[in-house]
Formats: structure tokens, sequence, C-alpha cells
């Protein structure tokens, strides 16, 4: 009698506290919608929009349709089907990439080709698998190089490249999406200029296994020696894993796997992750940031969930310092060292993979606080917006295409049911496109919902 009591209990309290998770979801899908009505409304065609001035951005003069591509997956996941198929009819009809402008490889690769092709394996659509093909081509070029370390730049008609100085994160964060483009074409080309690039980040480690956050790739010497898993460096490790994940790449799994024992070695901190000297490993910068906190979810996802959990209670205490995380924080002094935040998502990624592998109720209530700070400090009357600076809460005016493509995502992810989305069988390029090793079907949004929005 007893235990049926204290079955009826725990099912009421699991009932409730999916009820209130259902909640915040539905809230989340609100903010994105809201966010992406106002896109549609004073960026439509455009790359992003600017909140406060209500006006448009192109990165480049002429649009690539940076956010209709990199959140189409999003607006499919949440369930908005007539305005992904909106987005689908203006990318289809309208995206061209024969367009006389230099662009940054990286930044293209994984906003626009990775939105490509997570838009063709969730939709089938042929149009957007031929657009990653094109696209594709004619990024090539960058791989040109006597390293074969990719240029920084390419421009999309000529094939002209320029840009020496690049990092590991740009030279190593191309294999999900150039591989996928390879199994989906069956040009191996794509593959294999990709891989070969990440490798030669790897093969110049130095003696103690580490990387810099600068390398000339002509020449391939490093022009910094300064070690991390913060920005110019972080997708680098992620990638060593994921397509050691996605591939079933058995030369990432082991690339992963060294680098990973140096990385811990010498770079955690306490409950930190720092800075170091790549060659002695000697301490340089104790500092941490919103771009480094999206290591948590690469520790959890690699299977060390002690360090995880440890890292990500760190990054939170950053974020509840001023209410919302700053770019840059000395850890030692607790004082922010820059202190911007540009919307981005790595700690709600994080909170997201680490509830989904613990089902831990405190990754729930991170995601509300995460929710409800970007409501207080980012919202405008026209979408959200960048902050200049964290301790002031003076606005910037930008709608980042990541925003939409990964902030809102992984946060509506935290607080939907497990049904949504299988985990098991997804890999997230960095900029949260999900790709499949599977055939068949990545998300199964919840219908019908509680309170549509449109
Ligand atoms: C995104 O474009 C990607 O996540 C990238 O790997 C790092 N920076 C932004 C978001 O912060």
């Amino acid at each position: 009698m007893r235990r049926a009591a204290a079955a009826l209990l725990l099912l009421l309290i699991a009932t409730t506290l999916n009820a209130a998770d259902a909640r915040l979801a539905e809230r989340v899908r609100a903010e994105f919608l809201f966010s992406w009505r106002a896109y549609e409304q004073y960026a439509w065609g455009h790359d992003e929009l600017r909140p406060l001035s209500k006006t448009p951005r192109d990165w480049y003069g002429q649009s690539l349709l940076i956010t209709p591509v990199d959140s189409l997956d999003t607006l499919i996941l949440l369930g908005f089907d007539d305005e992904a198929a909106r987005a689908r009819k203006l990318i289809d009809e309208t995206l061209s990439f024969d367009k006389d402008i230099s662009v940054k490889n990286f930044e293209i690769t994984i906003r626009v080709l990775g939105g490509l092709l997570s838009g063709y394996e969730l939709t089938g659509d042929k149009r957007l698998l031929d657009l990653a093909d094109d696209l594709g081509t004619r990024l090539l070029p960058v791989f040109n190089s006597p390293t074969g370390m990719p240029y920084v730049n390419v421009n999309l008609k000529t094939g002209k490249i320029s840009g020496t100085k690049s990092n590991p994160a740009e030279v190593g964060t191309l294999l999900l999406e150039f591989g996928t483009l390879s199994k989906l074409t069956h040009k191996p080309i794509y593959y294999d200029k990709a891989k070969n690039a990440l490798v030669q980040i790897y093969r110049r480690r130095s003696k103690v296994g580490l990387v810099g956050d600068e390398i000339d790739v002509e020449t391939g010497e490093w022009t910094s020696r300064a070690s991390h898993v913060g920005g110019a460096i972080d997708s680098y490790y992620e990638y060593l894993l994921k397509c050691a994940r996605l591939f079933h790449d058995r030369d990432c799994e082991s690339m992963w796997k060294t680098s990973i024992r140096a990385v811990n070695k010498y770079l955690a901190d306490g409950p930190w992750y720092g800075e170091v000297d790549m060659e002695t490993g000697k301490r340089m910068a104790p500092e941490f940031g919103a771009l480094h906190a999206f290591f948590p979810g690469v520790l959890a996802l690699g299977g060390d969930l002690a360090r995880a959990k440890a890292l990500q209670a760190s990054a939170f205490r950053m974020w509840q310092l001023h209410g919302i995380e700053p770019e840059v924080l000395n850890y030692k002094t607790m004082t922010v060292t820059s202190p911007g935040y540009p919307l981005r998502p790595e700690i709600i990624e994080s909170a997201y993979i680490l509830r989904r592998l613990t089902n831990d109720p405190q990754y729930v209530e991170m995601g509300r606080v995460f929710l409800d700070s970007l409501v207080a400090h980012c919202r405008t009357d026209a979408g959200y917006t960048t902050l200049k600076s964290v301790v002031t809460k003076e606005k910037g005016d930008l709608m980042p295409s990541y925003f939409l493509a990964e902030t809102l995502k992984y946060l509506y992810l935290i607080f939907a049911p497990d049904s949504v989305l299988d985990f098991r069988h997804v890999i997230f390029t960095t900029e949260a496109h999900p790709l499949t090793s599977q055939r068949g079907q990545v998300f199964t949004p919840p219908r019908p919902y509680p309170s549509r929005q449109h």
C-alpha cells in the first residue's frame, strides 16, 4: 500500500515537472517566433537583422541568406512549418553563390554549408543539396596552400584565395560539413581535403601535445603559442571527437584521445580551464569566457561527466556574476576582462548535453535562468540583440544568425521531451546543425502544441 502511494507521489512529481518543462519549452518557442518575425519584417532576404535600428545587415554587400539558411532546421525542429516553408522557398528560388565576393571559409562553412546540409537531411529537398555541392566546390580552392591547411578567405566567383594567418578552429572545424557533403554527393574530395587540414594541425602539436592559437598556413609555423580551449582553438577539439562519432573515423578517435589527455593535464586549473604556453605548459592568463563554455559539453560527450559537471558549475558562476556572461573573465580575481555578450550559445549547449546525459534537473533550472536573463537584458521590440557590456547592460545592434541557429535551439532542447530528437544518432555541428549517421527522421516535433503562436 505504502509502495503504491510512493509510486503515485513520484508520478505526480514527474507530471508536475514535465508540465513545468513544457511551459518553458513553449516560452522559448514564443521567443524564437518573435525573433524570426522581426527578421521577416525588417531584414527579409538579407543576412542578418539589426534589431535596434530595425535595419538589415549583409556581410559582404550582397546577401548569402545567412539567417534563413542557418535557422531553417530550428524552424523545423520547433514546428514552425509555414515559416520553414517560406524560408526554404526563399533559399530555393533566390540563393546563388555565383558572386564576386571574398568570403570567410570557416564562417560560411559552419553557417551556410552546415545549414544547407542539415536542411537537406531533414527535408529531402534536392535543391538544398545542389546548393551545398555548388558552395563546396567554390570553397575548395582554400585548401591549395603548401601545407593543405585552408587559407582564410576565398572569392566565390574567381576562386582567388587570401589570408595566411589562421588557427586550429578555422582549419579544423570543416570536416563534419565537408565529410557529410562527400557522403551525400559521393565525391570523396571534400572529406579528403578537410580531413587533411585537421591532421596537419594535429601533426604540428607540441612535444607536450598542445596546439597554439595562430598558425601560418603557408609555412606551417605557429605564430602564437597560447594554448587554451577558447576562441581560435575551441571547435578543433570538438571536431576531433565528433568526426570519430559521425564517421567512425579511427584517426579522429586516436587524435581526440591523445589531445584530450594533454588538455586535461595542462589546461585544467582547479575548476577552470585556462591558458598555457603550448611548448612548456607554463601558465599564462587565468582567463575563461563565453566561447570556452562549449567545453563541458564536449567533455560530457567524450564520457568525462565528472570534469564536465565541475566545469559547467564554473561557467554558471561566470554567468551569475553579472546576471549574464561576459566574453572573458579573469577567474582568479573574478573580474571581467572583456565585457560584451554577443548572444552566444555555448554555455546553453553544454547545459543541454549535460541535461540529456545525466537527467539532472539542475540543468533545467540553469536553462530557466538563461532564458530569464536573455529576456531581461537582450530583448528589444524587434528581436534580440547583443550586449556591449554585461556590466552596464548597454545594448549593441545585431541579432547574429547563430542566436536562432544555436542559442534558442539548445535552450528549447533543454526543456523539450527527449523524444523530440534522436540524441543517439545525431551529431550537432559547431553551429548546432544536426547531422545524422542514420537514414530517416532526426526530429519528431511534439504535436499538437498546447498554444501555437500562429
Ligand atoms: C558560432 O558561430 C559557432 O558556435 C562557432 O563555433 C563559435 N562561435 C559562434 C557562437 O558563439
